[in-house]
């Protein structure tokens, strides 16, 4: 963490010729299993990152907004009538005038400022780089501004600016799980309700070990493709006379499907509504502590999202396949999908001899070396 704040601090110092006021870092996020679930209103269960974006922040001299990201030479600057008009600012800056947009159309006197952004979070890996430069800005922007802004608010004022300025179609997890994630806790969250609760998820005490690759395969049609799966769920809520995907249980899914007229309609729905009971499903285990057991529950999450909701590519494929030949109690997908990373639930001994199998796979098949990294869940967004 501190190699990370020091960067953006430098960064700060180099640019600006002062010190900052203070740092604030937001974390990556893995989620362990709900995928696509959230903005059917359902069930998620991801955890955040020790991985953490930091953005060393101090007021502006003259009401504008000026940020350095490590990603450019040169920052980005722009004024309120550019925050005020979605999609004039673009690029990474787009999630620093986004959160701008959100806080000012909440009603918020966000000051100007200058910021220098350093990151440790894969960008484009789906380990939600974004959502940690969202929560990472809005933290340093309510306290330079002294706003009042409880953070039960953050995540949605956070998906507003991807939403709504970005202009990226999400839904409410990982917003949540950079604001809300607790260390040692995998965060139960309820997208309907926005209930949440911390499922005590001790990986050391028990032994075991979240083994994380990264596919490192291109995004092929990425936001596209999650678009339109979104756009194919909202439809089939319509046409089932539902408020959302959540409201169609396991018991009701062959009812439900022979009233969908495709195919295709058929598996996404399929997927969302099995996916929400095998969240319930993980948890349970989870609180019985009974974590190996809920390896099973990965790998059917990602035979769904493979077979039904076709959101996997070649290369994560071969990961979870080569994990669980070396062992891995479960292995899936995480993230919105076409790319980004896989998790693997293994005994801690057995991260390294995985992670190698992994590689070996890729080796085999002439993709290129995928990164390996064991994680376990970390604290949220704070100033550090
Ligand atoms: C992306 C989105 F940002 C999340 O809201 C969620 O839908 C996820 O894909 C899929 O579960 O990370």
């Amino acid at each position: 963490m501190s190699d990370v704040a020091d960067r953006a601090a430098a960064g700060f110092r180099q640019r600006y010729g002062t010190e900052p006021d203070g740092r604030w870092a937001a974390p990556g996020r893995v989620n362990l299993i709900g995928e696509h679930t959230d903005y059917n209103d359902g069930f998620v269960l991801p955890f955040a990152l020790p991985l953490r974006t930091v953005v060393a922040a101090a007021p502006g001299p003259d009401g504008r907004w000026t940020v350095l990201s490590e990603l450019d030479d040169e920052p980005v600057e722009f004024d309120a009538a550019a925050a005020d008009e979605p999609g004039r600012v673009d690029g990474w800056a787009a999630y620093v005038a986004g959160v701008v947009w959100a806080l000012r159309a909440a009603g918020l006197d966000v000051p100007g400022a200058r910021l220098a952004i350093a990151s440790d979070v894969p960008v484009g890996s789906g380990l939600s780089s974004s959502a940690a430069i969202e929560a990472a800005v809005l933290a340093a922007l309510v306290d330079l501004g002294d706003l009042d802004l409880p953070t039960d608010r953050w995540p949605r004022l956070a998906q507003r600016a991807e939403n709504d300025y970005v202009g990226a179609p999400t839904g409410i997890m990982d917003q949540s799980a950079v604001v809300r994630g607790r260390a040692g806790h995998a965060l139960f969250l309820d997208c309907r309700t926005e209930e949440v609760e911390q499922i005590p998820f001790d990986l050391d005490a028990a032994g075991l070990a979240v083994l994380v690759v990264d596919s490192r395969a291109p995004h092929r049609h990425a936001d596209g493709e999650y678009a339109a799966r979104r756009r194919s769920c909202e439809q089939a809520a319509a046409t089932l006379g539902v408020t959302a995907l959540r409201d169609v249980s396991t018991a009701d899914l062959d009812a439900a499907l022979d009233r969908l007229a495709d195919d295709e309609t058929r598996r996404r729905v399929r997927h969302v509504v099995t996916e929400n009971q095998r969240v319930l499903d993980t948890v349970a285990l989870l609180r019985a502590d009974r974590v190996r057991d809920a390896g099973p529950l990965l790998t059917a999450s990602h035979a769904s999202m493979r077979d039904d909701f076709e959101i996997t590519v070649p290369e994560i494929d071969i990961a979870v396949e080569a994990a669980l030949a070396a062992g891995a109690y479960g292995a899936r997908m995480t993230g919105g999908g076409f790319g980004g990373c896989v998790l693997a639930l293994v005994d801690a001994s057995a991260a390294d001899p995985v992670a190698s199998a992994v590689t070996a796979a890729y080796a085999e098949r002439g993709f290129a070396a995928p990164g390996t990294l064991t994680v376990l869940p970390a604290g949220g967004v704070a100033r550090v």
